[in-house]
């Protein structure tokens, strides 16, 4: 089989890349290494920035969640010092998010991809991208063909391939072995991520600084919420009982002083470190990368989805430009018009994860940490310009 672009992942960024280029014209193939119902039902990401929202709007991908998604425009922040709210979508630059969940999202994409004549192979693993990736310089579009091999099945050739196939895949594997190096940071930290069968507690996401951890609470649905749990790095995720989270929950979100949480069982509970890296190129000759595959980004600031979409969005134009009209040079700008975005995500990221989560113990260093936490705090909450910067980076990307 050969194809334009084969695509190698079917996550966010991989379904909008197909999306935008069987839209125009640009025929490819996608393949996914789990079979459709697990992909249908992995829940992660859950805000929208409005750039995404406007990207799958204008594509005709934002049907589903302009019916069903939810508008917020309010956070808040509780701490030893009481709460408030920031009107995010009245500060900065007025934009709100979308909150609807990202395997809802990734069910209406793959609807569309097959409605629009797309092939899909679930249950298909790319092992490798053999031939001329990274061989070649940047955006050539020249007759080569690069090849991917699939475990246990026949190799699938292409112009190009695109590695949409997240941190872990063998998009990022074959760049990095060519020499492209990735700049990286571990924020020291782990989250408990909680998804429970019941209607959120808060109008909005709570942020709670608590000198146990971080906890924070997202709005999903009106039947389903995610809770977070900052805790230490090797947690098991079997040691925290239903129980234990509840409690645990209560005790960082301040249920004493603001109210009870509205419980329900627990759906899934998984164990994330905080990381983030970018890979300097995301992209050489015919194999280019969109999405966690580009870069990971930590959950501080729930930009992950948001660049996913970025990205594909840009490397469908770069691609239309090189396979449709043999024109490279968007190929050879991608770094170039992805990286600064992306970085101002990843900055805003690492200022977050700073707020959040304050250094344990009680030495001087871990106290001088934790005041200037407070302080940062306590600017977001009575510095207007402060709120302004918090509200463009929060909801921008
Ligand atoms: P994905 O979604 O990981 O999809 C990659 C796909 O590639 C497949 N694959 C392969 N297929 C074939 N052959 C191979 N060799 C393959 N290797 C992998 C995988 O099966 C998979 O289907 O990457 P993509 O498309 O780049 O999308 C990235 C986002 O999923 C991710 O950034 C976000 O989920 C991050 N994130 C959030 N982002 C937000 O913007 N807002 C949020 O509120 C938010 N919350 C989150 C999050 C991530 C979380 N976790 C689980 C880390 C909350 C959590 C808990």
């Amino acid at each position: 089989a050969q194809a334009g672009v084969v695509i190698v992942g079917a996550g966010p960024a991989g379904l909008v890349l197909g999306n935008l280029l069987l839209d125009r014209g640009i025929d490819c193939v996608i393949l996914e290494r789990r079979d459709r119902a697990a992909v249908e039902g992995r829940a992660r990401a859950g805000f929208l920035a409005a750039h995404s929202v406007r990207v799958l709007t204008e594509n005709g991908l934002a049907a589903g969640l302009l019916a069903r998604g939810k508008t917020h425009t309010t956070c808040l922040f509780r701490s030893v010092r009481g709460q408030f709210t920031l009107d995010y979508g009245k500060l900065g630059l007025g934009e709100p998010h979308t909150v609807y969940p990202q395997q809802e999202l990734v069910r209406d994409l793959i609807a569309e991809y097959l409605r629009r004549g797309g092939e899909i192979r679930f249950g298909a693993e790319a092992e490798e991208v053999a031939g001329e990736a990274g061989g070649e310089a940047a955006g050539e579009a020249g007759e080569g063909r690069v090849r991917v091999r699939v475990r246990g099945g026949a190799d699938v050739t292409g112009r190009y391939v695109a590695g949409c196939d997240g941190h872990r895949g063998i998009g990022r594997a074959a760049l990095t072995a060519h020499g492209t190096r990735t700049a990286r940071r571990d924020h020291g930290v782990s989250w408990l991520a909680v998804l429970v069968a019941a209607p959120p507690s808060l109008e909005a996401v709570g942020y709670a600084l608590h000198e146990r951890g971080f906890a924070g609470h997202m709005a999903r649905t009106a039947a389903v919420t995610r809770y977070y749990l900052q805790c230490p790095r090797g947690t098991d995720p079997a040691d925290w009982s239903e129980d234990r989270i509840w409690t645990e929950l209560a005790i960082r979100l301040r249920t004493d002083e603001f109210g009870p949480l509205r419980q329900g069982a627990v759906l899934e509970k998984a164990v994330v470190d905080l990381r983030s890296d970018v890979l300097e190129s995301p992209g050489a000759g015919r194999l280019w990368l969109a999405g966690d595959a580009a870069g990971l980004i930590s959950p501080s600031a729930a930009k992950g989805a948001n660049l996913a979409v970025l990205q594909a969005e840009l490397l469908a134009r770069a691609l239309e430009g090189a396979l449709a009209h043999g024109d490279g040079t968007g190929l050879a700008r991608y770094a170039a018009d992805c990286l600064p975005r992306v970085w101002r995500a990843h900055e805003f990221s690492h200022w977050m994860s700073g707020l959040l989560h304050g250094p344990a113990g009680e030495d001087d260093e871990a106290r001088y940490g934790r005041a200037l936490q407070y302080a940062r705090l306590e600017s977001l909450r009575t510095s207007r310009t402060h709120q302004d910067f918090f509200a463009e980076n929060y909801t921008g990307i």
